[in-house]
This record gives structure tokens, C-alpha cells and sequence, in this order.
């Protein structure tokens, strides 16, 4: 899918032009120094903890990301809107948070919820407060000052709450409103995630001014097999383009897809939507049987949501990676919480890179990738598999990826694979997060196994070091086999078979840090395999500036 892919690039001092400028400028190889573990490229607040991506946006030429943000702690807790705006999706200045609890109806918390770009250019933003009694209600707010460029404060609407848990909606399962939808009727549509007899729903809503919302006597989908739905996302996505589609798109060349965050992992499905009767029909259904367990992401990511950028045409995936470690070392380091980025396209690359082709991967190989900061870069390999035949049989009962990778980790020796990266290594590979595959055989069939281990990524105990899994589907006949890893201090994205199966890792390594992390191809199977190419960057470190509002001087 257009969505699961890649990081963008870009400069972006021009800010100062619309009237912010720095108050703290965050030394990021200062920071690096004493903090091993902050990232140099991936979104992150300069210290607390944060969540959930909320209600990103492209508006007049700067994209706004608004997340949930604790201000007093590196612990969930207080839950603010924080805001940030950035030119370029990498370089980003953090400002005045939008939306904090005041009112009787978010006086609790204000959590997750979306923007929608209204006629004229007017954004607005749909949020969960929790009111008083912690009952759960959808609010609406709007920017102050529409001539603002950066939007930097926001007022609640008169009108709060919006929606409330009423008609058997229970007030603790009724939250995460997403961007809204027009339909040909010009009437907006929302979904509002929720639990109904104990089985996870999207409630729909309709609206003529945005203000007073009725609720559908039917919800827009809901699953039997699931619980609770958080965040849920509902946007369509062509079937013959890679461009992006804007929310209320909607023809016979599009599809949609709705996404839900239950189990800690954000599934989606695909099906059809009519919006004359607000109908979704889907192809296969969450958690079913005969469809296959679609995520975005088969490590840690979750609560994500999707925007269309209208300016490039795409639509782009924000998600939340949480932290592996402890909460105690969360308080240490002063903060919790990343934000994943995926689009297509430009990198924000440093000047040293490193290229190979054609170079075999013998049986039990392990080869250094040399030149780059190997704690921050981008790897791009793709292999070629000389003898397919040699493939292990599959066994019918290996049905989970996960299992089967934390069974078969990447010390255990196989046949076609294990073969991959080890990424975050020292030179002597007492740390290592391998990122690999393994190539089975069923009948005429190939199945391939994608897999992210670490349990050697560091010498550190009381860290989450769960392996993670997931099946390509792809067969190994016809392509290469390809992997792309984002490496930076404690993350690893991974994207396998051009981006079909994704894992995200957060891992700490106690040695393999600053210049003592190196990178190594390795092929642990009996059989050779080949790289036909594989380049590596280096990535720049993304500017990150914190402001305040500029204050008239006291005279
Ligand atoms: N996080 C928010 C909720 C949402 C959850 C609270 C998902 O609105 O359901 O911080 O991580």
C-alpha cells in the first residue's frame, strides 16, 4: 500500500519569516552525547512523555503535527494537545500547545481526535475531552486567528461537549474521532471508536455544519472478533494510482481502508464504501480466518493515523512507537515516546554513503558495511537467492510469523536463511538486532519469512526484547528479495518486500552506541545466497527548535 513506505527531507529556517524565532535551540550531538538513546531524524518533543499522533495536517504550506503530550512528566498523565509545524516533515519547530484541559468537558484529558479542513481553507479539530465523572465526549475547536499562518491558539466551540455516550454507548469506550468525510450530499460523516457489547466499533456520525452531529442508527462497521477500537482511520486509497486521494474522495477507482488499534497493533481491512447509504463492504473482516492479518506494522506501532497532503498528492502514515524499556528509565532519560513518519520519497541524507553489487553471501558470512554512522543511517539491500530448491519444507502448523521467528531466531541455522542485517552491532557482535529472512517450501509455493530479533540488542536486562514476525506476500520466483532499515539510536524500522511487511523495534544498546555501533550483512543459512545491490547513508540530523510566542517588550 502507498502508505507503507519511507522518510522525507528537507530545510526549513523559514519559519523565523512567519514571526517565530528560537527561544532554545536543541543540541542534537550534544544531546546524543549524554543520551545514547534520543534520535536524530525521528520526531520526538525535547523532553515528557508523548502518544498518540493527532490530527495532522497540510495547511497553507506547512504541515502541522499536533500529538498527545504529558507537560509535566515522562509518564502518561495531563494529556495536552502538543503542536509542532514543519516545512518539510523532518525539521520541525515545536510551539504553543493547542489544546489543553479547562472546560467541563475535557477538564480530565484531552485525547486523541483529528483535523478536517473545512471549506475555505478553515481547519478544524475534533477531540475527545474526558469531562467530568471521566465520561468520554467528542469536542470541536478552531483556530483564533485564521491569519496566523503557524495556527498557534485555538478556542473550544460554545457548543462542547459535541457527542456524548448516550443510547448504550458506554462513557468509557467512546473516543478518537477521525478527519471527517463529505459525501455528495454535502453532509459530514465522522467515525468515533468504540465498544458495543464487547465488540469493537466504529460509531458513525452525520453533520450538516459540523456543529450538531446525529448519530447513524447503524455503525459504519463493527467486528465480533475484536474489543475496543482506539484511533480508528477511514480513507480511501486508488486502486490504479500510487498518488494519494483526498477523505471524501470516492469513485469506482478507489478503495477504502479502515484502520482500528486494539491488541497493540494497528489492523486494517479494505472493502467498498457507498456513501448514498453509508455502506462499508468488506473484503475480509479483522482478525478473520480467511483473510490475512493485515498491520502496518508487525513490531511496535500503534495508534497511527493518515492525512492527505495535498500538496504532493500522498497520503502519509503518522504512528506512535513507544518505548521498550522500563518506566523507571524513562524518568531517567526525561522522556517517552516516538513518532514514525512514512512516506515516499527523498532522504535526508549526510555526505557518506556506501555502495555494493553483486558480492556473494557464502553460507555462514558475515560482512562489515563500512563508511557510515551505523547509528544513524539508511540501508537499502536487496537479495537475490541462488537455490531456491534448497528452501526448508514448511509445516502446515507454523500459521503465526512471530512464534516462528522467536523459535527460529536468527542464531538458529537454516537452510535458505537466516540472511539479513545486523544492525546496532558491536564489532564483535556481542549486540546485535538481526533483521533477517527465512525461505520455506509448501508444494509449488514459497513463503517468505520476515523477522526482527532482539534478543542479543543489548547486554542490558529489563528490556522488552520480544522477536517479531511476519509473513511477505510475495513469491521469491519472480523478485529479489528486498529489505530498507531506518536505523537511528533506538529504533529500526524495517520494510521488507518493498515495504509489505514492516516491523519497528525500539532497542538499547549498552555498547553498540556513537561510533562503537556497526552495520554487517550476514547470511546464517546452509545455502549461498547474493547481494545484488546494497547502499547505506548516512542521515543528517533533523533541526528541531522549541519557541515561544514573540511577546511585545515591556516599556
Ligand atoms: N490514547 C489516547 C486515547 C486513545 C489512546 C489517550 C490510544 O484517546 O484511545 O492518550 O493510544
Amino acid at each position: 500500500m502507498e502508505i507503507s513506505a519511507f522518510w522525507v527531507v528537507g530545510i526549513c529556517f523559514l519559519l523565523v519569516d512567519h514571526g517565530v524565532h528560537a527561544s532554545h535551540n536543541t543540541n542534537r550531538n550534544l544531546q546524543a552525547t549524554y543520551q545514547p538513546y534520543r534520535t536524530a531524524y525521528h520526531f520526538q518533543p525535547p523532553k515528557n512523555w508523548m502518544n498518540d499522533p493527532n490530527g495532522p495536517m497540510y495547511h497553507k504550506g506547512l504541515y502541522h503535527l499536533f500529538y498527545q503530550y504529558n507537560p509535566y512528566g515522562a509518564v502518561w498523565g495531563n494529556i495536552t494537545w502538543a503542536h509542532s509545524v514543519s516545512y518539510d516533515l523532518v525539521n520541525w519547530v515545536h510551539i504553543d500547545h493547542a489544546i489543553s484541559p479547562s472546560q467541563p468537558s475535557d477538564i480530565n484529558g484531552c485525547w486523541s481526535g483529528s483535523t478536517t479542513i473545512l471549506p475555505g481553507e478553515k481547519p478544524t479539530i475534533l477531540y475527545t475531552g474526558i469531562g467530568t465523572k471521566n465520561r468520554q465526549v467528542q469536542n470541536l475547536a478552531m483556530p483564533k486567528n485564521l491569519s496566523d499562518p503557524l495556527l498557534r491558539e485555538w478556542i473550544k466551540s460554545p457548543y462542547n461537549p459535541l457527542m456524548t455516550p448516550i443510547d448504550g454507548i458506554d462513557p468509557d469506550f467512546f473516543r478518537d474521532p477521525t478527519t471527517a468525510w463529505q459525501g455528495p450530499d454535502k453532509i459530514w460523516r465522522v467515525i468515533v471508536g468504540s465498544q458495543i457489547n464487547g465488540h469493537g466499533t466504529a460509531i458513525l456520525y452525520r453533520s450538516k455544519d459540523f456543529v450538531n452531529w446525529t448519530r447513524s442508527d447503524n455503525p459504519l462497521h463493527s467486528s465480533v472478533k475484536t474489543e475496543m477500537w482506539e484511533c480508528p482511520d477511514f480513507f480511501p486509497v486508488g486502486i490504479s494510482s500510487t498518488n494519494g486521494v483526498d477523505t471524501s474522495s470516492q469513485d469506482k477507482y478507489t478503495k477504502h481502508v479502515l484502520k482500528a488499534s486494539f491488541n497493540h497493533h494497528d489492523y486494517y481491512i479494505l472493502g467498498s464504501y457507498m456513501p448514498e447509504k453509508d455502506k462499508f463492504s468488506v473484503e475480509t473482516d479483522f482478525m478473520d480466518s480467511t483473510g490475512m492479518d493485515l498491520r502496518y506494522d508487525y513490531g511496535k506501532f500503534y495508534a497511527s493515523k493518515t492525512f492527505f497532503d495535498s500538496a504532493m498528492k500522498r497520503r502519509i502514515l503518522w504512528g506512535w512507537i513507544n518505548e521498550s524499556d522500563s518506566e523507571s528509565d524513562d524518568i531517567k532519560k526525561g522522556w517517552s515516546g516516538l513518532q514514525s513518519g512514512r512516506l515516499k520519497k527523498s532522504r535526508n541524507y549526510g555526505p557518506r554513503t556506501v555502495s555494493f553489487h553483486a558480492k556473494k553471501l557464502k553460507s555462514g558470512s558475515t560482512i562489515e558495511v563500512p563508511g557510515i554512522t551505523a547509528s544513524q543511517a539508511d540501508v537499502e539491500v536487496s537479495f537475490e537467492l541462488l537455490n531456491l530448491e534448497e528452501a526448508e519444507l514448511m509445516d502446515p502448523s507454523w500459521t503465526d510469523p512471530q512464534l516462528l521467528c522467536s523459535q527460529k531466531k536468527a542464531s538458529v541455522r537454516g537452510k535458505l536463511g537466516p540472511f539479513g542485517l545486523l544492525v546496532f552491532a558491536t564489532k564483535d557482535l556481542t549486540e546485535q538486532t538481526a533483521i533477517y529472512f527465512r525461505i520455506f517450501r509448501r508444494k509449488d509455493k514459497y513463503i517468505v519469512l520476515m523477522c526482527s530479533d532482539q534478543s542479543r540488542s543489548s547486554v542490558r536486562e529489563g528490556l522488552d526484547k520480544t522477536t517479531y514476525g511476519a509473513f511477505i506476500d510475495m513469491d521469491p520466483r519472480h523478485e529479489n528479495i528486498t529489505l530498507r532499515s531506518l536505523i537511528d539510536h533506538s529504533i529500526v524500522e524495517s520494510f521488507g518486500g518493498e515495504g509489505r511487511a514492516c516491523i519497528t523495534a525500539r532497542v538499547y544498546p549498552k555498547l553498540a552506541i556513537h561510533k562503537q555501533a556497526y552495520l554487517f550483512a550476514f547470511n546464517h543459512g546452509t545455502s549461498h545466497v547474493k547481494i545484488s545491490r546494497l547502499n547505506a547513508w548516512t542521515m543528517e540530523n533533523a533541526q528541531i527548535v522549541s519557541t515561544k510566542k514573540r511577546r511585545k517588550p515591556h516599556v
